[in-house]
C-alpha cells in the first residue's frame, strides 16, 4: 500500500452530526482526500508530511453556500432609511435595494468587480471557509451577469477556496423590463442562461420568489431548464411573506431552499421527502429588523437538513462573516451549537450539492481547520477566542 502523503496526529475531531468526543485520532490522507481516521493510542504510521497537532481541534472546512459577495456600491442610506422607519419591501419599491446595487454593478467593470470583491472573500477565508456559493443578480442583464459570473471564477483561480457560481438574474426586475415580467423571465431563462451555461460560468440557479419579486409559478420556467442543462436549484423562499415557493422549488428537485422565516410548519414534510437542505440566514433576519422565525423546530422533527450561510450581500445582511451568522443561528433562531456546526459544515456542502467534504471521514477531502480552542462551541458562541492555527484545501496547507 502506497504511504499516506500527510498525517494529522493527536488531534480532537470535530465531527459534525455526532456527538462531541474529545478523545485524539491520527487523521491520514492521501491525494487530497481522508484515507483513514484511528484512535491515537495506535502507533503513528509513516506519512510524507506529518502534522503533530498535539490535542487541539480539527475540524472540517467551513463552507458558506449562500452568498452575493461581488457587487459594486454601498447602502448605508438604505439601512439609516430603515432605522428611521421605512421598510425593505418600501425602499425596494421606491427603485432602490437590488435596483440601487444593479445600477452600481452594472457601471463597474469586471476588474473594478474583483477588486472590490477579493477582500470580502478573504475575511470570509480567515474564518475557517474554504468553500463559497457566489450568486450572480446584480447585473440583471445579459452582459452584467455574465461579467459577475467571471469574477466569481477568477475568484476562484486567486484564492485557496473552491467557488460555486448560481445564476440568480431572477432576483428583480431590471427597469427595461417594467411591467414585463414574463418576458423578462423568458430573455433569462431561454436566451441567457444557455450561454452562461455554456461558457462554464454556472454551477446552479437561483430565484427570488417573493411578492416584490418573482412567483413560485414563474420560477418553475427556470428549474425547468435549468434541470434540462443538469444544473443545480436554489431557491430565495418565504423571506418576507409565505409564497409556497419552498415546496414548489423542492418539488422541481432543489438542492437547497434559502430564507424560510414564513415557511409553514405543514410545508416541512415535502421538504424532508424531496432532499432539500433549508439555509438558515439569521443575518438578512437581523438585519432588516424581521420579527417572523423561520419554524426550526418543524424543520428539525421531520429531518430536514439545516444549513447556516451568511448571505453576505450590500443590502439585507451587509457582513463579510459567516461566524457572525453561526451566532445569530443560536440566539435568534434558536438551533443548538451542534446544529450550528453540521450546518455550516456537511449540510452547507450539501445544500451545493457536494457530498465529498463536511465530515472527518475516509473518502471525505481533505479540507480542515485547526484550532486552539478548548471546546468546539466556542466556533458559535464567541468570537475572537479560537485561534485558527492551520488551514488545508485537499490536502494542502495554506499559508496565512
Ligand atoms: N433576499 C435577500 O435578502 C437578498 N436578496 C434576496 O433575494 C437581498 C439583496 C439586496 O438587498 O441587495
Ligand atoms: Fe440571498
Amino acid at each position: 500500500m502506497t504511504q499516506p502523503d500527510l498525517v494529522f496526529t493527536h488531534a480532537r475531531l470535530l465531527q459534525p452530526g455526532q456527538a462531541m468526543d474529545a478523545t485524539p485520532h491520527h487523521v491520514y490522507c492521501r491525494g487530497g482526500v481522508i484515507e483513514r481516521v484511528e484512535p491515537a493510542h495506535r502507533p503513528v504510521r509513516a506519512a510524507d508530511r506529518q502534522v503533530d497537532c498535539r490535542g487541539r481541534w480539527l475540524t472540517p472546512a467551513f463552507t458558506d453556500c449562500h452568498t452575493h459577495l461581488i457587487f459594486a456600491g454601498c447602502r448605508v442610506a438604505e439601512a439609516r432609511a430603515r432605522l428611521a422607519g421605512a421598510s425593505y419591501a418600501e425602499i425596494a419599491r421606491q427603485g432602490g435595494g437590488i435596483r440601487a446595487t444593479m445600477a452600481a454593478t452594472r457601471a463597474a467593470s469586471e476588474e473594478q468587480l474583483l477588486q472590490q470583491a477579493l477582500p470580502r472573500l478573504d475575511a470570509l477565508l480567515a474564518e475557517g471557509v474554504l468553500c463559497v456559493e457566489i450568486k450572480s443578480g446584480y447585473g440583471l442583464d445579459f452582459a452584467s451577469e455574465r461579467r459577475m459570473l467571471r469574477v466569481a471564477r477568477q475568484l476562484a483561480q486567486l484564492r485557496p477556496v473552491h467557488i460555486q457560481t448560481t445564476y440568480l438574474a431572477a432576483h428583480a426586475l431590471p427597469p427595461e423590463f417594467e411591467g414585463q415580467a414574463d418576458a423578462y423571465l423568458a430573455a433569462l431563462t431561454d436566451e441567457w442562461l444557455p450561454q452562461l451555461a455554456e461558457e462554464g460560468l454556472v454551477d446552479a440557479v437561483d430565484i427570488f420568489c417573493e411578492s416584490i419579486a418573482f412567483s413560485p409559478q414563474q420560477g418553475e420556467r427556470l428549474w425547468q431548464k435549468a434541470r434540462a442543462l443538469g444544473l443545480g436549484i436554489h431557491a430565495h423562499v418565504e423571506q418576507l411573506s409565505w409564497q409556497g415557493g419552498a415546496v414548489a422549488a423542492a418539488r422541481a428537485g432543489a438542492w437547497s431552499v434559502d430564507h424560510l422565516e414564513y415557511l409553514r410548519p405543514q410545508d416541512c414534510a415535502v421538504l424532508a421527502g424531496q432532499g432539500a437542505t433549508a439555509v438558515l440566514l439569521p443575518a438578512a433576519w437581523y438585519h432588516l429588523h424581521e420579527q417572523q422565525l423561520p419554524p426550526v423546530a418543524a424543520l428539525r422533527d421531520t429531518g430536514v437538513p439545516m444549513a447556516v450561510a451568511s448571505d453576505f450581500n450590500p443590502g439585507s445582511a451587509p457582513f463579510a462573516s459567516l461566524r457572525w451568522s453561526m451566532n445569530l443561528a443560536c440566539h435568534t433562531f434558536g438551533l443548538s451549537p451542534d446544529e450550528v456546526l453540521a450546518g455550516v459544515t456537511v449540510h452547507a456542502a450539501a445544500a451545493l450539492g457536494l457530498h465529498d467534504r463536511g465530515r472527518i471521514l475516509p473518502g471525505q477531502r481533505a479540507d480542515l481547520l485547526l484550532w486552539e480552542m478548548d471546546h468546539p462551541h466556542q466556533l458559535v458562541l464567541e468570537l475572537g477566542t479560537a485561534q485558527l492555527t492551520g488551514r488545508w484545501l485537499a490536502g494542502q496547507a495554506i499559508t496565512p
